[in-house]
C-alpha cells in the first residue's frame, strides 16, 4: 500500500473543523480515511499550563502532548494501526473510549495547532485553513460548550478573551500564509467541501 495522503486542517477555534471534517467523513468508507483529532492529545489536566490567575489554559501548544501526536502520525504513515485514549475534555459524566486510528489511503489530522508544529506540519500533504469571523466563532463555542462540554457562561467567556483570542493572534492565524486552500466558514462551506471531497476521492484511489 502506498504511504497515506495527509491532510492538515486547522483553524480558531468554533470554525467549524469538526463539523467540516465530519461532513468529509460521512461521505467515504472507514477503511479509506481516518481522522486523528489533536484533541485526544490534550495532556491531563494536572499537567495543564496555568495563566496568572491560576485557570488551566488548553490553548497553548504546551497543553499538548505534541511527541505523542507526531509519533503516532508517524505510525499511521508508515502502515501501523494505533490506539489512543479518547479526551473528553474533563467532563465527569462521560466515559473515555478506546479510539483506534487505522492507516487508510487518507488520514486527516485536525487541531488549532496542527501547523504549529513543525514536526507535524512537515507530514502534511494538503493544509487546508478554516476561517470564520470572530464574532462567529464566540457565538458557536457559547453553545458548543454548554451544549456539548457542559460549561458555564462566565467560564467561556473568560476563557475566550484571556486564552482562545491570544492565542489565535499569536499561534494560528499567522500560519494562515502556510495553507495551500483557505475555506470561508461564516455561512457555510458546502461548495469548498465538495471541492476537497472529490480531490481525495481522487487521491484515495476509488
Ligand atoms: P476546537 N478545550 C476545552 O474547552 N477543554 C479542555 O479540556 C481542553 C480544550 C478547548 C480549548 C480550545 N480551550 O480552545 C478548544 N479552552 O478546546 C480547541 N479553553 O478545540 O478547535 O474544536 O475549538
Ligand atoms: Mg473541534
Amino acid at each position: 500500500m502506498s504511504k497515506p495522503f495527509t491532510v492538515g486542517i486547522t483553524g480558531g477555534s468554533a470554525s467549524g473543523k469538526t463539523l467540516f471534517l465530519e461532513k468529509l467523513l460521512n461521505s467515504f468508507n472507514a477503511d479509506e480515511i481516518s481522522l486523528i483529532s489533536q484533541d485526544n492529545y490534550y495532556k491531563p489536566l494536572h499537567l495543564q499550563p496555568k495563566d496568572e490567575n491560576g485557570v488551566e489554559n488548553f490553548d497553548v501548544p504546551n497543553s499538548i502532548d505534541f511527541d505523542a501526536y507526531a509519533s503516532d502520525l508517524r505510525k499511521i504513515q508508515a502502515g501501523e494501526t494505533v490506539q489512543r485514549k479518547e479526551y473528553t475534555f474533563n467532563n465527569p459524566h462521560k466515559t473515555p473510549k478506546i479510539l483506534t486510528f487505522p492507516s487508510t489511503p487518507i488520514v486527516v489530522v485536525e487541531g488549532i495547532f496542527v501547523f504549529y508544529y513543525p514536526e507535524l506540519a512537515q507530514l502534511l500533504d494538503l493544509k487546508i485553513f478554516i476561517d470564520a469571523k470572530d464574532h462567529i466563532k464566540l457565538k458557536r463555542r457559547i453553545i458548543r460548550d454548554k451544549v456539548e462540554r457542559g460549561y458555564d457562561l462566565d467560564d467561556v467567556l473568560y476563557r475566550y478573551e484571556n486564552h482562545v483570542m491570544p492565542t489565535y493572534e499569536k499561534y494560528i492565524e499567522p500560519f494562515k500564509n502556510d495553507a495551500d486552500l483557505i475555506v470561508p466558514n461564516n455561512h457555510n462551506f458546502n461548495k469548498a467541501l465538495e471541492v476537497i471531497r472529490t480531490y481525495l476521492r481522487l487521491k484515495s484511489g476509488k
